[in-house]
């Protein structure tokens, strides 16, 4: 959680005036009772709200709650926007918990364009064989998927262009 964290601190710098007051706005409208803290219940509302069904989930509010207290201050909930704006809330299709760090992809449904969603679960699920997928598949982890993605798009530039 930590570098995603970091990520979101860093991004948060490069953001206009107008979006960061956006984040303030936000915040302030999360934050229905004024104390100050996004409580559980002050989250779930907004992330329903937002229809960010993915968000719902208690393990990503308490993958935020960096100082364990039960709530949210601004700079812990300004990496919540940042998790959903850029699509990171990843979900263990096996034990539902929320990955900021590392995880397994399967290669076959990632790379399909038919295939509608894609399949990642955690190390634990992955190394502890506690998952069930379609015959052979192959698993990649995050970062590998990364490169690899630069290497299809590298093998098929007149797609890309086409694009
Ligand atoms: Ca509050
Ligand atoms: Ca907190
Ligand atoms: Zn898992
Ligand atoms: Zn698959």
């Amino acid at each position: 959680m930590e570098e995603i964290r970091r990520a979101a601190g860093a991004s948060y710098e490069h953001l206009r005036e107008k979006d960061k007051k956006t984040a303030i706005k936000n915040f302030k409208a999360m934050d229905k009772n004024g104390d100050g803290q996004i409580s559980l219940r002050e989250y779930v509302k907004y992330v329903k709200e937002k229809k960010a069904t993915d968000f719902t989930d208690q393990s990503i509010f308490r993958a935020l709650d960096k100082d364990d207290n039960g709530s949210l201050d601004f700079e812990e909930a300004i990496v919540l926007y940042y998790v959903m704006q850029s699509g990171r809330a990843i979900i263990c299709k096996s034990c539902k918990t929320f990955m900021p760090g590392a995880y397994f992809s399967c290669c076959e449904c990632f790379f399909r364009v038919d295939v509608k969603s894609t399949y990642e679960i955690c190390c634990d699920c992955y190394g502890g064989k506690k998952f069930k997928h379609h015959d052979g598949a192959t698993f990649c982890d995050n970062f590998t998927l990364l490169r690899q993605s630069r290497s299809a798009i590298q093998e098929a530039p007149s797609k890309v262009i086409d694009l």
